[in-house]
């Protein structure tokens, strides 16, 4: 019991974020998100593509949740931020979430370890166009959480997300 606590603690002490340095394959689909900064895993010039079978071979999550860009709760699909930040080795503590239109939010990555916040790739099973909010949503979890219900995590719920930085 004590062991096994004090081995996950150990683990989490010395597997930060980026174990697998090197290892990210190359895109073979068409790119929907491209992460750039403070990256160990690259597949390209200081650059980490991804392709959507990239980012569904991600440790994922579904959340139905209300937002206030629907009517009624809907549910979302895709990579945990965490996930995403694990596969690139990501350091720092911030990611800033750019949307295709040149809206762009800073996320703290406290936000992705604190809760499961994802990048949602589907809605209600359906992948996104850019019309429908695609390619990519930042969704927190809100109905378990009703604390993130509000302006603040409202504005870094980023939508039709194709580059993040990592700082
Ligand atoms: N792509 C994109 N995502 C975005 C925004 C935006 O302008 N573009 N606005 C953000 C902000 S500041 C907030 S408060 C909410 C606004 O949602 P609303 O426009 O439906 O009120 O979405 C966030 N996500
Ligand atoms: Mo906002």
């Amino acid at each position: 019991m004590y062991a096994k606590f004090a081995f996950v603690t150990l683990m989490t002490l010395l597997v930060p974020l980026g174990a697998q340095a090197g290892t990210l394959p190359k895109p073979t689909g068409e790119v929907i998100l491209t992460i750039t900064g403070d990256i160990e895993n690259t597949n390209g010039d200081k650059i980490a593509e991804f392709d959507m079978a990239m980012l569904d071979r991600l440790a994922s999550r579904t959340t139905e949740t209300a937002t206030p860009w629907y009517d009624g709760p809907r549910s979302f699909s895709g990579p945990l931020v965490s996930a995403l930040l694990e596969a690139v080795g990501g350091h720092g503590t911030t990611i800033r979430a750019h949307a295709v239109n040149d809206y762009s939010a800073d996320i703290p990555i406290e936000d992705a370890m604190s809760f499961p916040v994802i990048l949602a790739t589907r809605i209600n099973g359906a992948p996104m166009s850019v019309r429908e909010k695609g390619p990519t949503f930042l969704i927190y979890p809100f109905d378990e959480n009703p604390e993130l219900y509000n302006e603040k995590y409202f504005g870094r719920s980023v939508w039709q997300i194709h580059k993040i930085d990592v700082f």
